[in-house]
């Protein structure tokens, strides 16, 4: 205020006055600001702002996909990564893609339209046209009934595409025995008809 005026100025947009009878106004100082007059202290920049300069009469916004960690950044190099938009820098954020599935459980963490990989064929469940990757399409393998998240549905060994009976586990192709194997099968095929030659030729 001059000498000999009757009347305080407000303090100016990026000053405060913090006390009654002051001559003169103060500027916000770095990571601060105030945007109207008259006002007796300064506003830290809120999370995913900044102010880097003196007597600012505005904060800056981080970069789109950035945010600070806390008030009060003074520099844009406070900005961290942000993949979710979520005002909570991937460095400090449990789920960075924002899909519900912390990092920890999620093969894509940065990847919000994917979670799992079950054939871990590096492409998510959700493009993966065969999930298993056991040549049989997720598609076809709903409608014969199989597990499309598993190549051996009935886990007998065989995987459902060189399996007859991808649902029964006693059984894996037309000629094999419950519990045999193709060769054992050919073995019991070949030997009992031959033993049988012989006993006759005694
Ligand atoms: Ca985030
Ligand atoms: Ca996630
Ligand atoms: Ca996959
Ligand atoms: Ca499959």
């Amino acid at each position: 205020m001059k000498s000999g005026a009757t009347l305080c100025n407000d303090a100016e947009p990026g000053n405060y006055a913090s006390m009654n009878g002051s001559t003169n106004q103060t500027g916000c100082s770095v990571g601060s600001f105030q945007s109207m007059t008259g006002q007796s202290s300064c506003i830290g920049a809120e999370v995913g702002f900044y102010v880097d300069t003196d007597s600012s009469p505005n904060q800056l916004a981080c970069p789109e996909g950035s945010s600070t960690t806390q008030v009060g950044s003074t520099s844009p190099n406070d900005c961290l990564i942000d993949t979710d938009g979520d005002n909570v820098p991937d460095s400090v954020d449990e789920d960075d893609d924002g899909d519900g599935i912390v990092d920890s459980l999620d093969s894509f963490p940065l990847d919000d339209s994917e979670q799992i990989d079950t054939d871990e064929d590096g492409i998510g469940d959700n493009e993966d046209l065969d999930d298993d990757n056991d040549s049989i399409s997720d598609a076809d393998e709903l409608e014969d009934g199989t597990d499309p998240l598993d190549a051996d549905s009935d886990q007998d060994g065989h995987d459902d595409s060189a399996d007859e009976f991808p649902l029964d586990p006693s059984k894996w192709e037309e000629d094999s025995l419950p519990g045999f194997s193709a060769a054992m099968t050919l073995c019991v095929i070949l030997i009992v008809p031959m033993a049988r030659f012989g006993r006759q030729r005694n």
